[in-house]
């Protein structure tokens, strides 16, 4: 339904912007390089605006239409938002947003506020890559390189087709991306299994401070030890899922020192509704996965966040 304004808006464009979550992750990579393919495929060059994100997605098609420039410069006709449940997650391009003339917004957290003047948001998708998917192949061919990186997206937020986000029409988009061409083994390996040395470190870290209480497993990483790994926020996202795994565990919670007395919290669940908890610290996203980042000392931000969590854990059985 939204697809001839779209495509209307896109050609009448001169600057086009798409943008995503700050720290990126698989889905909003994969959906904002796909989304790019598709608007160079009508002619167009767009930006392509997304903070620093793990470098093993650079050899996805779709990076060379990243913008390192000034935002500030940016004055764009049309500004897409992808796999954003919150506009002030867009970090700096929150302002570039703000300065254009068209927005949209196309999206799957459930925490999504509607923030543009056109919103695609399908909480029932299993991730941004499944949404863009719907909108663009009514307007281009996808080729290789877009269902790759649709792929990649759809992998990744799906934890591997096993989060219950995961449904019949997941698998049949995925059947048809990897019709195209996706090279399957290869893209799980890179983009599910494999990881860096710093990566491991940072999750031995982690790991040999997990607890597990009441049926919730936490553990957290001060500023400290990240700089001893050499590690960044991306270098964390393996370990809150971990947590989760362990047996008779139903709800994770990791906490990581941002600097400047930021906590970022990681929730993910078995079944009680963490985007609640997360909405507590302003934070959001998912049923079953979501965040927050908490200004305050990280030993008391986890600790409020396991009595939160205990709290309907047990008040719900
Ligand atoms: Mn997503």
């Amino acid at each position: 339904m939204y697809e001839n304004s779209i495509i209307k808006d896109i050609k009448d464009a001169e600057v086009i912007c798409i943008t995503g979550h700050i720290n990126p992750d698989g889905d909003c990579i994969g959906s904002n390089f796909a989304f790019a393919k598709a608007m160079s495929k009508l002619g167009k060059k767009p930006y392509v605006l997304l903070g620093d994100f793990n470098e093993k997605f650079d050899s996805l098609s779709g990076s060379e239409f990243l913008y390192k420039g000034d935002y500030n410069l940016l004055n764009p006709d049309v500004i897409f938002s992808i796999d954003c449940g919150d506009k002030a997650r867009l970090g700096e391009a929150e302002a570039v947003f703000d300065r254009a003339k068209i927005t949209y917004n196309l999206d799957h957290h459930i925490s999504n506020d509607n923030f543009a003047m056109n919103n695609i948001v399908n909480v029932k998708a299993s991730s941004s890559c499944e949404v863009v998917y719907e909108v663009i192949s009514q307007f281009i061919e996808i080729d290789k390189e877009i269902a790759t990186a649709l792929y990649v997206g759809i992998l990744t937020d799906t934890g591997g087709f096993r989060h219950n986000c995961t449904s019949e029409r997941t698998h049949q988009i995925a059947g048809k991306l990897v019709s195209i061409g996706v090279d399957t083994p290869e893209i799980h390996n890179k983009f599910l299994m494999e990881h860096s040395l710093i990566d491991a470190k940072i999750f031995a870290k982690a790991i040999s401070k997990m607890k597990v209480e009441d049926k919730i497993a936490t553990t957290f990483v001060t500023e400290d030890e990240m700089t001893e790994c050499g590690a960044t926020a991306k270098n964390t996202d393996a370990i809150v899922g971990y947590l989760l795994n362990t047996e008779g565990v139903e709800v994770a919670i990791f906490a990581s020192e941002r600097g400047n007395g930021l906590v970022k919290l990681s929730f993910r669940s078995k079944s009680l509704n963490v985007n609640e908890v997360a909405s507590l610290y302003g934070g959001g996203g998912h049923i079953l996965a979501a965040g927050a980042g908490v200004e305050g000392s990280i030993c008391k931000v986890l600790d409020s966040a396991i009595s939160e969590v205990r709290k309907r854990l047990y008040e719900k059985r």
